[in-house]
C-alpha cells in the first residue's frame, strides 16, 4: 500500500485533532488509498516539537517549518498554525511540490487568499481548506436532500454559530483577539464555517449587509503559545493586551439562485458551546441542523398529510453520506473527531487520484471575499456585493 509522509506544522488544538484523524484512517477506510505517515511535526521551539512528536506519534520534530518543506521525503504539508502563518507556509508548501490541508480560515485579508489561491493555480499538487463541519454526515445528508430536490427550490437559509469561551472579559488574550494575528474575530474563526456550509447548500453568496459589534477591548495578557480557548486560570492580574477584532457580526444574505439568509457569529454568548444550527426552507419541504444533536437531521416535507405533517427526526448511520464507514449503527454517536477522519480520508482519495476534493483553495479565497463583503458592509452601512472568483479563468469580477 502507497506510503503518505506527512509533515504538520502545529501542535495545538488541531495538530490534535489531525494527528487522530491520520491514526484513524485506515481504522475506518479499510483498505485505505493511502497509508499516513506521521513524518515530522514542526513546533515553536525544539521542547514543544518534541513533545508534540511523543504525543501524537510523529517520527521526526523540529522547531523550523522548512525542515517541513525542504525535506523531499514528506508529501502533505498540513498547516495547522495560526492564521498569520497560513500564507507564507501554504506558498512555501506549494512551491516545493507538497500536497496542502491548510487550517481555515485560509487567510487573514483577501490579498493573502488571493496569493495562496494563485500558488494552488500554478501547482499539480492537491490543495484543500479545513472546513470539517461540512463533512458531518447529517450536513452531507442535508446536500443530498437537496441535490435530490426533496426540498424543491431552495427559499431561505438562516445560520447560527455561537460559543461562550471568551464571554468573560477576564478570559486570555488568545491569538485570536489580535488583529495581526487572527486577521478579524467572529468573522475569520467561526462565521466562516457556517459561511462554508452556505456555499455548500443553498449556493453562492452575491450580496451581504452587516453589522458587528466589538465590546470587549482589553484582555489579560496569555502566557503560553497554544490557545487556551477562555481556560487559563488566574489571568485576571495580567497586564492587559489591545483586542482589535469584533466581538460578534450578524450578515443578511442574498444568494445566486434567489434565496435569502442570515447568518450570525460570537464567542460570546453565555451558555453557547459550539451552538451551529442550519436551517433551510425550499418550496417542498424543510430541512433543521442542531450541531449539538450533531447525528440526527431534522426534515419535514410539504407532501405529507396535512394532519402529520411536521419536522421528523434522521438518525444518521452507515446509510448516509460520509456514515458508511463509521459505526455500524445509527445514533453511536458521531464526534468533532470524525469530521476530521473523513476529512483526511477525503484528501488521500484525492491525492490518489480518485477524486477532486472540496473545500480546496478556491473556496477558501471565495469565503474570504464573503468575510471581506461582510466587513465591509459593516463599516458603510451599506448593502455590498460579494466579487466571484470564476474557478475556470482564476479571475475575479
Ligand atoms: P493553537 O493555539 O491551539 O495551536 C497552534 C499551535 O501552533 C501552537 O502550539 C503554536 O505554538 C504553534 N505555532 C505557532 N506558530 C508556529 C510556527 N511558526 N511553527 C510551528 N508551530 C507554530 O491553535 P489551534 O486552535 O490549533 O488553531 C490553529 C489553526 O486551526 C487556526 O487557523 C484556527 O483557525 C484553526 N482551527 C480550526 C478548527 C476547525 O474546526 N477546523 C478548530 C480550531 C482551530
Ligand atoms: C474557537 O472559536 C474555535 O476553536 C474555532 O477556531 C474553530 O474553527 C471552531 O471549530 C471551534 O472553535
Amino acid at each position: 500500500m502507497r506510503k503518505i509522509n506527512v509533515g504538520l506544522i502545529g501542535g495545538g488544538f488541531m495538530g490534535k485533532a489531525h494527528s487522530l484523524a491520520y491514526s484513524a484512517v485506515p481504522m475506518f477506510f479499510w483498505p485505505t488509498e493511502l497509508m499516513p505517515v506521521k513524518h515530522t511535526v514542526a513546533e515553536f521551539n525544539d521542547k514543544m516539537a518534541e513533545d508534540a512528536a511523543a504525543r501524537f506519534g510523529f517520527e521526526n520534530s523540529t522547531s523550523d517549518w522548512n525542515t517541513i518543506i525542504n525535506n523531499p521525503e514528506i508529501d502533505l504539508v498540513d498547516i495547522a498554525t495560526p492564521n498569520n502563518s497560513h500564507a507564507q507556509i501554504a506558498i512555501a508548501a506549494l512551491k516545493a511540490g507538497k500536497h496542502v490541508i491548510c487550517e481555515k480560515p485560509l487567510a487573514r485579508t483577501v490579498e493573502e487568499a488571493a496569493l495562496m489561491y494563485e500558488a494552488a493555480r500554478n501547482s499539480d499538487r492537491v490543495n484543500m481548506v479545513a472546513f470539517n463541519y461540512r463533512r458531518t454526515p447529517a450536513v452531507a445528508l442535508a446536500k443530498r436532500y437537496i441535490d435530490e430536490g426533496a426540498i424543491g427550490r431552495v427559499i431561505n437559509f438562516r445560520a447560527t454559530y455561537l460559543q461562550d469561551w471568551s464571554a468573560d472579559p477576564k478570559s486570555p488574550l488568545s491569538w485570536r483577539f489580535q488583529k495581526d494575528i487572527a486577521g478579524s474575530g467572529a468573522i475569520g474563526d467561526i462565521l466562516t464555517h457556517v459561511l462554508d456550509m452556505a456555499r455548500y447548500l443553498a449556493g453562492e453568496v452575491t450580496e451581504v449587509s452587516a453589522i458587528t459589534n466589538h465590546i470587549i477591548t482589553e484582555r489579560p495578557l496569555q502566557q503560553s503559545g497554544a490557545d487556551s480557548l477562555g481556560n487559563s486560570k488566574g489571568g485576571s492580574d495580567a497586564p492587559k493586551g489591545k483586542v482589535d477584532v469584533e466581538d460578534e457580526v450578524l450578515s443578511l444574505l442574498k444568494f445566486a439562485n434567489g434565496a435569502i439568509g442570515s447568518v450570525e457569529a460570537t464567542r460570546n454568548a453565555w451558555g453557547r458551546n459550539n451552538f451551529i444550527t442550519l436551517e433551510i426552507h425550499g418550496s417542498e419541504g424543510s430541512i433543521a441542523f442542531n450541531y449539538e444533536n450533531r447525528d440526527q437531521l431534522e426534515v419535514c416535507f410539504k407532501s405529507d398529510e396535512g394532519d402529520r405533517r411536521g419536522f421528523r427526526t434522521v438518525y444518521t448511520g452507515p446509510n448516509h453520506p460520509n456514515g458508511e464507514s463509521l459505526w455500524p449503527i445509527p445514533a453511536l454517536g458521531i464526534g468533532y473527531g470524525e469530521t476530521k477522519i473523513i476529512e483526511a480520508h477525503d484528501l488521500f482519495k484525492a491525492i490518489a487520484g480518485q477524486e477532486p476534493v472540496r473545500p480546496d483553495f478556491g473556496d477558501g479565497y471565495q469565503v474570504a471575499l464573503i468575510d471581506d463583503a461582510i466587513a465591509r458592509s459593516a463599516q458603510t452601512g451599506q448593502w455590498t456585493k460579494v466579487p466571484q472568483l470564476n474557478r475556470e479563468t482564476g479571475q475575479i469580477s
